[in-house]
């Protein structure tokens, strides 16, 4: 996959690994039910971990229908329904630290390939992978910064993150009920992104009627 890779030149090659403790965690709340979590800094070796997925990751085009009209999604995708045959070991063990982090067993990953500043993705909610009142969704970035917004799904201004490579951000509570987000289109932005969306098969089920969860 040619995608342009522009590493940090100040950050060392090197082992990927998480911080366990989120020690940098810096947690807003959105609204009364609704909140963010930002972890700086969360992998180290993001460099590494970019290269090896952006190669070795059978990145994926796909339509998709949005008002009754097919399109090309401007960005590749990939899926891996099980953590078992996640494309890079560091990926099992981020996703168990989140798992035990957050208390959410993460057990399958999408993972978003941006080759430019022209890919993007639209408003949206994690409709299918959350189908529960509350869910906690970890999005980690690897390659370019890019803008990661937020907006009330009322209506409303949006809130900007500008999450870099090895950052996390965690959208938790009524988060993917009541806002959407988007990554927008950056002309100009030099490089490619990754982002690696833990997902939990737990919160894709819908809540049983007695309350049960699973
Ligand atoms: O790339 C991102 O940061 C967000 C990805 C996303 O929202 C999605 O794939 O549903």
């Amino acid at each position: 996959m040619g995608v342009l890779w522009q590493p940090d030149l100040f950050s060392a090659r090197g082992e990927v690994a998480v911080d366990a403790e989120f020690r940098t965690g810096r947690w807003t709340p959105l609204d009364a039910r609704s909140w963010v979590e930002v972890v700086p800094g969360w992998l180290a070796g993001a460099n590494e971990l970019f290269q090896r997925l952006a190669e070795a990751v059978p990145w994926q085009a796909h339509y998709r229908w949005l008002f009754r009209q097919r399109f090309l999604e401007p960005r590749l995708t990939a899926e891996y329904r099980q953590l078992a045959d996640a494309p890079h070991p560091a990926l099992v063990v981020a996703a168990d630290a989140l798992s035990e982090h957050y208390g959410v067993r993460y057990d399958n990953l999408w993972l978003n390939l941006y080759r430019g500043g022209e890919d993007s993705t639209g408003w949206h909610r994690d409709r299918f992978s959350c189908r529960r009142p509350e869910c906690i969704v970890p999005v980690l970035t690897l390659g370019a910064t890019r803008r990661f917004l937020l907006k009330p799904r009322a209506g409303g201004p949006s809130i900007a993150f500008h999450p870099s490579a090895g950052d996390l951000v965690v959208m938790g509570g009524r988060c993917q009920e009541e806002w959407v987000h988007s990554v927008p289109k950056a002309p100009g932005t030099m490089g490619a992104r990754i982002s690696v969306n833990f997902q939990s098969s737990e919160q894709a089920r819908r809540p049983r009627p007695d309350g049960a969860t699973s």
